[in-house]
């Protein structure tokens, strides 16, 4: 399947994904193809509505503590659902769909969750660090959050303003 990212400010990435009722060669394909997109393109995480799938599905690799993203690490959560969050914590993050900026963001710490994989069969996973983040900020995809969207009032007028002059020199280059 071919598959490219969506990026800022396109309207698609608003929309509320739907859930996965199907679990067939189709979404099995889908979720193939998202992995080699992630990873040539140095992700951690990518939600199904990033390549233009209003669904309720995303992958993740978190680096281990050599860099790596072995296959192996991948995780796929399809309808997840947090039923416990706990803590706060402050961390840079970054979004395939919103090239080249980074920005302070405030999560839950700790969370713990019910997915669905790849077959359908229901599981539980317990997060924290840069795992619970970033299922929370592929979580917030599937209901069209932006990252950006949890910035200050100054911050995002400020972002606005630069995220405009990088796409009109990414045009003219
Ligand atoms: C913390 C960190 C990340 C997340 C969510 C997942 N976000 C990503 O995987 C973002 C990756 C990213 C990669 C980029 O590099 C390329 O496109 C080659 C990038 O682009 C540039 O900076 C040029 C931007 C983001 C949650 C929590
Ligand atoms: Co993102």
């Amino acid at each position: 399947m071919r598959l490219t990212i969506v990026e800022y400010p396109n309207k698609k990435l608003r929309e509320i994904s739907k859930e996965v009722k199907v679990f067939d060669a189709k979404l099995h394909s889908l979720l193939d193809s998202m992995y080699p997109i992630m990873i040539d393109t140095n992700g951690i995480g990518l939600a199904a509505i990033q390549v233009a799938h209003p669904i309720k599905a995303l992958i993740l690799n978190i680096p281990d503590e050599e860099g790596e993203q072995p296959k192996e690490n991948l995780l796929e959560l399809i309808n997840p659902v947090i039923t416990q969050q706990d803590g706060e914590t402050v961390y840079q993050e970054g979004c395939l769909s919103v090239p080249k900026f980074y920005e302070d963001i405030k999560r839950s710490e700790t969370l713990t969750l019910n997915y669905q994989d790849r077959d359908g069969n229901t599981q539980t996973l317990e997060a924290d660090g840069l795992l619970a983040i970033a299922i929370q900020h592929e979580m917030d995809h599937l209901v069209g959050i932006l990252f950006i969207d949890k910035l200050s009032y100054a911050r995002r007028k400020k972002f606005e303003k630069e995220y405009k002059r990088m796409l009109k020199e990414r045009k003219s280059s």
